[in-house]
């Protein structure tokens, strides 16, 4: 029986691993929830978010603030305890700590830094209402070994995958290292967010244990790529340690590998609204684990 038909009472707004074809699809939800006058965001960024898709903050984090977080990898990079934790992901071919998982709830430092107005002020702006995590990581993508992380949508696993009914969601990047052009920067293709892409494939069992080390189920195939990336073209994102970038949960997006010496590392929060809480999946056997895409729906207060 497909998921769908297990889903008596939610249509599917954002049908994908279920065609044997690829397909190009209209968003059906908006992009902003929130006004001016509801937080640190002003109308014109909100505009352009909502036309891109994606807000940059040039210094979201003072140096200092910086400092403590880098501190805070190091010693979760050296904690055996974390090192051995299912929330810990390596790179593929290597021991390298690619990402660690739930770090608001690991760390009390990233715990503050998802309490913080500047970070969840601006993603109840965004979506309009009060906001739990759905994930959190740190990535790491060393130096000289750091991989890619392939053309996808966020939404589209966590539609499938997580059981996300709607375009509602916000992440957040914030660079704990200098982004540079050639360090593996995140890429996003501006405007993307408003096609949803339908790709092909169903999705394995344990899936998760694979594809965050190396998605490949879920990715958007090259004929749609082309399409969107010929339409809005690749904006790449370079800052300093402490800039931050906010993008729309459907922003087709990705970030080539790093043989530079320099670490592209940074702290990655996804809010959700509390009224888009995880339901079944729409295209997955089993839901993630809830460190992956959480359960508990508990507003950031
Ligand atoms: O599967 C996920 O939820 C994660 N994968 C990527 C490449 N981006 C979003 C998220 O962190
Ligand atoms: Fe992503």
């Amino acid at each position: 029986m497909s998921i769908i038909e297990s889903h008596p009472t939610l249509d599917d707004s954002y049908p994908t691993r279920k065609a044997a074809e690829a397909a190009l699809l209209y968003r059906q939800d908006p992009v902003v929830y929130g006004k001016p006058q509801d937080g640190p965001i002003d109308s014109a960024t909100l505009d352009s978010f909502d036309a891109n898709g994606y807000l940059s903050v040039e210094e979201l984090l003072t140096p200092a603030e910086v400092e403590d977080y880098r501190a805070e990898l190091r010693r979760m990079a050296a904690d055996p305890a974390i090192l051995a934790d299912e929330r810990t992901v390596t790179e593929r071919g290597s021991d390298e700590v690619r990402s660690i998982f739930e770090v608001h709830r690991i760390s009390e430092v990233f715990a503050a830094l998802v309490r913080d107005p500047r970070v969840v002020g601006r993603a109840r702006q965004i979506l309009g209402s009060d906001v739990y995590v759905h994930q959190s990581r740190v990535n790491y993508k060393p130096g000289f070994t750091g991989k890619d992380f392939y053309w996808h949508s966020d939404f589209e696993t966590w539609h499938a995958e997580d059981g996300m009914p709607r375009m509602r969601a916000v992440s957040i990047s914030i660079a704990l290292t200098e982004n540079f052009v050639h360090n593996g920067g995140l890429m996003i293709m501006p405007g993307s967010h408003k096609t949803f892409v339908a790709c092909v494939g169903e999705t394995p069992s344990d899936h998760y244990k694979e594809s965050l080390r190396g998605q490949e189920i879920g990715t958007p195939d090259p004929g749609s790529l082309s399409i969107l990336a010929d339409k809005h073209g690749i904006e790449l994102f370079t800052g300093p340690a402490g800039s931050a970038t906010m993008f729309d949960c459907n922003c087709m997006h990705g970030s080539n590998g790093n043989i530079t010496p320099f670490p592209r590392s940074n702290v990655f929060v996804v809010f959700n609204s509390v009224e888009n809480t995880c339901v079944e999946p729409f295209a997955a056997p089993a839901p993630r684990p809830s460190f992956i895409g959480a359960r508990d729906f508990t507003p950031v207060v």
